[in-house]
């Protein structure tokens, strides 16, 4: 009979793992403290403030145990946390979200790659994606953008699906009152896009349009060349709670854009000097 340990890092079907709460170390509990009060320094300004009421929900000085998030998550808005080893296929993830449930990853960042990692730790996941998670509107379009997602898989239609995410999840702005505020998890988790996203003049910003956003490459490892920004939350929502078939014919038919270049039905809030 296998140990209890080994059943529960085995990756099953949903690779869903127990986050082993108890076996942080000091050592990584400090990573947490030193990351979640550097970048909430750099936020209070500039991210959309629904971010900051979830974020008060967190824990700070500690490592969040997602058992403890997720009783307030529940009451909330029905998502909860569940612990992944790391990126999972396309397929599981979709699944999950379209189900309420944000995989987490279990693992912290070394003190030396503070600045910027490529696979998303906890601390890009939690601090990153979960207090939107408290904000009804935002919500209903992760769990919106989940069934989209697996729509699209039967549609051969991932990458243009992956770039909404990419875009609005991981890399959106909204705009508010006459000024900008980020969101993206990609953003609000570093320190330097932070600041580069809103206040330096080399990227572009446009307004959000759904099959621009599905049109545009990006890369994975540098700041945006190009920021969408978005109205609200439940407009998001709208423009992917519906059957996207023919938008997808449409973005095939059109071809991909470059993230570096602006196009003649851009509406353009900042053009970028690159
Ligand atoms: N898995 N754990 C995890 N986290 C992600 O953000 C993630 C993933 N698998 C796939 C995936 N993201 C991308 O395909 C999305 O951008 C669509
Ligand atoms: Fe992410």
């Amino acid at each position: 009979m296998k140990k209890l340990e080994d059943w529960s890092t085995t990756a099953i079907d949903d690779f869903v793992i127990d986050q082993q709460w108890h076996r942080y170390t000091h050592g990584e509990h400090n990573a947490w403290r030193i990351l979640f009060q550097r970048q909430s320094r750099v936020l209070s300004e500039c991210v959309v403030p629904e971010f900051l009421t979830g974020l008060r929900m967190i824990a700070n000085d500690n490592i969040p145990d997602f058992r403890i998030i997720n009783s307030a998550l529940a009451q909330a808005t029905g998502w909860k946390l569940v612990a992944v080893p790391g990126l999972v296929p396309d397929e599981v993830f979709f699944h999950h979200l379209a189900h309420r449930r944000f995989p987490a990853t279990r693992w912290i960042r070394r003190p030396e790659q503070m600045e910027y990692l490529r696979e998303p730790d906890i601390f890009h996941d939690v601090f990153g994606h979960v207090p939107l998670l408290f904000e009804p509107a935002y919500a209903d379009y992760l769990a919106a953008y989940g069934r989209a997602g697996l729509d699209a898989l039967q549609k051969d239609a991932l990458p243009y699906i992956a770039r909404v995410y990419w875009y609005t999840v991981e890399f959106g702005l909204v705009r508010r009152n006459g000024r900008s505020y980020i969101f993206g998890a990609g953003i609000v988790s570093s320190k330097s896009e932070s600041i580069f996203a809103l206040e330096s003049t080399s990227p572009h910003r446009i307004a959000f349009d759904l099959i621009r956003a599905m049109r545009t490459t990006y890369r994975i490892d540098d700041f945006q060349q190009t920021y969408f920004v978005i109205k609200d939350f439940r407009t998001l929502s709208a423009f992917i709670n519906r059957d996207l078939s023919r938008i997808y014919d449409r973005v095939r038919r059109l071809g991909d854009l470059h993230a570096a270049n602006l196009y003649e039905n851009d509406s353009i809030l900042t053009r970028g000097d690159g």
